[in-house]
């Protein structure tokens, strides 16, 4: 099978509710209902199917950064789209769950290269656990996370009830989840929910600092280092070391693992090409 190149054709794909654009080897999925605050729809889903398939099959993508327009970043699914008519049987949210958002926190997760959320605004339901499905999660400081779900009688989904525990620990994840308070950027970053956050008036420059840093880094052992990092949240030690050999004979037989070592041998920077 032909894998397909980044070529100034792809660079712009026509879509209605999201952004996508590629430029160097960093791609920009922008969530655009700024009206709704960036709310999911069914439409949104399946436009962001499209493009993480984009994202998988193009050659030369080394990083993945995923913003909101508008004032908020994603405030969950569009309720409009569960209002509830008498007598009618509700939707099957199980069933909305394994065909929407589960399969785009598990993407997100099996992505061999960082996936950067840059939470501007707003982040709630599964608006934030989508955020927070980030590898690393940078937010503007007026940006707020928010496990809006018990507000209308659910229970966190797309992943917040496996991340929560594991970045803030049980005590504050149950919390959160039950009281549905809105957390602050700072605070996020405080309780280790989040990578950082930044002043506002910093936050796009932060954002592309970051992006064009990792684009510039060993691709390869960025996707290892995220293997092994998941993986060890459910790994005993034993089990984690032996991942750790595994992977590692992966690495070493990278040419940036090459570049790493001959670069630092000649005393200058190294030009990691991802592979
Ligand atoms: O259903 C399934 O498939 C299962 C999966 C569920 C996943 C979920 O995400 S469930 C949780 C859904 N989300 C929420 O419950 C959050 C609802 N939104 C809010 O609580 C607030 O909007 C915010 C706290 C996020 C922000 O508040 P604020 O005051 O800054 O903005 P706002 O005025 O409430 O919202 C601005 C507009 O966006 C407004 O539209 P309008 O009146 O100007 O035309 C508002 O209705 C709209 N909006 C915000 N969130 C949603 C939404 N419209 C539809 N669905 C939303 N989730």
């Amino acid at each position: 099978m032909r894998v397909p190149t980044i070529t100034p054709k792809d660079k712009r794909m026509p879509f209605e509710t999201i952004l996508f654009d590629i430029t160097g080897s960093v791609a920009t999925l922008t969530l655009n209902r700024p009206d709704k605050l960036n709310a999911f729809t069914a439409g949104m889903h399946a436009e962001l199917r499209e493009a993480m398939d984009r994202v998988r099959s193009t050659q030369g993508i080394r990083v993945l950064l995923i913003t909101g327009a508008g004032r908020g970043f994603c405030a969950g699914q569009d309720l409009s789209e569960r209002a509830m008519a008498q007598g009618r049987a509700p939707v099957d949210l199980g069933s909305t769950l394994e065909a929407n958002y589960n399969p785009l926190i598990r993407g997100l997760r099996e992505l061999p290269i960082p996936v950067v959320c840059a939470v501007n605004g707003v982040a709630a339901g599964a608006g934030c656990n989508l955020a927070l499905a980030g590898d690393i999660v940078l937010a503007a400081r007026s940006a707020s996370f928010m496990q809006a779900f018990s507000r209308i009688g659910l229970m966190p989904d797309a992943g917040g009830t496996w991340i929560l525990p594991r970045t803030v620990g049980l005590a504050r994840a149950m919390a959160l989840a039950m009281l549905a308070d809105k957390v602050s950027a700072e605070q996020a970053e405080a309780w280790g929910m989040i990578w950082r956050c930044v002043d506002d008036a910093q936050f796009a420059a932060e954002v592309k600092r970051l992006c064009d840093t990792l684009a510039a880094g060993p691709t390869k052992a960025y996707g290892l280092i995220k293997q092994a990092l998941y993986a060890s949240l459910g790994n005993g030690l034993s089990e984690q070391l032996s991942l750790e050999a595994r992977l590692q004979r992966e690495a070493g037989k990278s040419r940036d693992f090459q570049e790493g070592v001959t670069a630092f041998l000649e005393k200058r920077p190294a030009k990691f090409t991802g592979g």
